[in-house]
């Protein structure tokens, strides 16, 4: 298993649309495993693959508590099939934008279509953080993220404070 570097915003890589994954070959088991172990030594609680610089349509995903026994999850290829009309609100976070919280809306429930480890179609239905987790995946996989849910004004406000940031960094 590898850490493999999480990309900051504004990396323009992080708006890149991922590519579908074709076959789940030992190359995909590999970038599974070095996103758990990237996406645990963060911590987070999802990562998608393009947030590692790989363009492909991959999540890992742990919502499991502290005094929880792990309960690590695989989304290959996943699709939104359904979406509610009733919304709900969470406070979001990104690996990639840190340290910045902001309360997004969002359908409150959803169906998601995706293929496990094996290639197994699999297709689950998700409210509450799981929800909201999937959806804020699945946006990083065509490109979105969470601040584009945002107003202009505090979107703009925060890509400034990164764009500063990394100018610093050189
Ligand atoms: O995709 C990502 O950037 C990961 C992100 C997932 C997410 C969090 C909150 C709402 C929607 C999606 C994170 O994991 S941010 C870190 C975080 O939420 C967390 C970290 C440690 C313990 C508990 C939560
Ligand atoms: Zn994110």
């Amino acid at each position: 298993m590898a850490l493999r570097p999480i990309l900051i915003l504004p990396d323009k890589r992080l708006r890149k649309v991922s590519e579908p994954v074709k076959k789940i070959d030992a190359g995909i088991r590999k970038l599974v495993e070095d996103m758990f172990e990237t996406m645990y030594d963060a911590p987070g609680i999802g990562l998608a693959a393009v947030q590692v610089g790989v363009a492909k349509r991959v999540v890992t995903m742990d919502l499991a508590k502290k005094e929880e026994p792990k309960n690590p999850q695989v989304f290959v290829n996943p699709e939104i099939v359904w979406s509610s009309d009733e919304t709900a609100t969470y406070e979001e976070g990104c690996l990639s934008i840190p340290e910045t919280y902001s309360d997004v809306e969002r359908p409150a429930r959803v169906k998601v279509r995706y293929l496990d480890l094996e290639g197994g179609p699999r297709e689950i239905e998700a409210n509450g953080l799981l929800s909201t987790c999937l959806q804020h995946e699945v946006d990083h996989l065509n490109g979105i993220l969470f601040i584009d849910h945002l107003s202009k004004l505090k979107r703009d406000m925060i890509v400034k404070r990164f764009t500063k940031a990394a100018k610093r960094a050189g």
